[in-house]
């Protein structure tokens, strides 16, 4: 696994402090183009077919998604699963220098853990069935002592609103949301007026291959649907503290993490 081109920013004050401010941090080219390079090669050879663990369109329960495998575009891969596992490629830039020096100083974190249960993955969306992220936190469905984790999501080829890029609201990390707010599955309800306040303010992100998202687990995302013809891959791993724990009996804890 190569370093970076560019040596690393360290995350003085500014960083740290527009991360608590926002949410979120890009920071540009962080992964060398052969490592981005060798995990796309890798994960489109792992596309067709696809190699499990996998998680298909039909899957998701997304808006508009098909309704089941059979039905057009169901057995769409959109996220290859257990992304550490799968290339040694995937294992360098999981426990880069460069990604563990930045979320250990987001995370005030002496000693870093890699969760293998939540994100952990590629993901796969591609063209024509492709459906649309609706607003969340993805806190919802994790169950850790606090609600600190980092994730980082690594861009392998370019992400636009056209091939169906992240959308942020910037600083909704720190808004305390009352369960009314979201649906059933724990999705931002666009019909409550607070709810569309909040997302006029939502940004649009356009990474470049190699950009590095960090995100809070309580920020506001969404993205939209992919509507060229290429496939966009962007690979997710989410970090916490060793203090910070999995609560034990639940999905976030049915892997150990991997010490960074
Ligand atoms: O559809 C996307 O690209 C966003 C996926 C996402 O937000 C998630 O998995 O938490």
């Amino acid at each position: 696994m190569s370093e970076p081109a560019e040596p690393f920013p360290s995350a003085g004050n500014a960083a740290r402090d527009a991360f608590a401010r926002d949410g979120y941090l890009i920071l540009r080219q962080l992964a060398a183009a052969e490592d981005c390079r060798r995990m796309a090669a890798q994960a489109l050879a792992a596309l067709n077919p696809v190699v499990a663990p996998a998680e298909f369109e039909a899957d998701v329960g997304y808006a508009g998604a098909p309704r089941g495998r059979a039905a057009a575009g169901g057995d769409t891969p959109r996220r290859l699963l257990g992304a550490y596992a799968r290339d040694a490629s995937f294992r360098g830039w999981a426990r880069h220098p460069s990604v563990a020096r930045m979320v250990r100083q987001l995370l005030g974190s002496a000693d870093l853990r890699m969760s293998q249960c939540h994100h952990n993955c590629v993901m796969t969306k591609h063209g024509g069935h492709s459906s649309a992220t609706l607003w969340h936190q993805d806190i919802r469905y994790w169950s850790f002592d606090r609600p600190e984790l980092v994730s980082v999501w690594l861009a392998l080829g370019a992400e636009t609103r056209a091939n169906g890029a992240l959308w942020v609201i910037p600083g909704s990390h720190r808004e305390s949301l009352r369960r009314g707010r979201f649906d059933g599955e724990l999705f931002l309800r666009p019909d409550v007026p607070d709810n569309a306040r909040l997302i006029e303010a939502a940004v649009p992100l356009t990474l470049e291959p190699g950009d590095a998202l960090f995100f809070h687990c309580r920020l506001l995302h969404a993205a939209g649907r992919n509507d060229t013809d290429a496939v966009k891959l962007s690979v997710v791993f989410t970090y916490h503290d060793a203090l910070n724990q999995p609560i034990p009996g639940t999905r976030s804890a049915q892997y150990p993490s991997i010490v960074v």
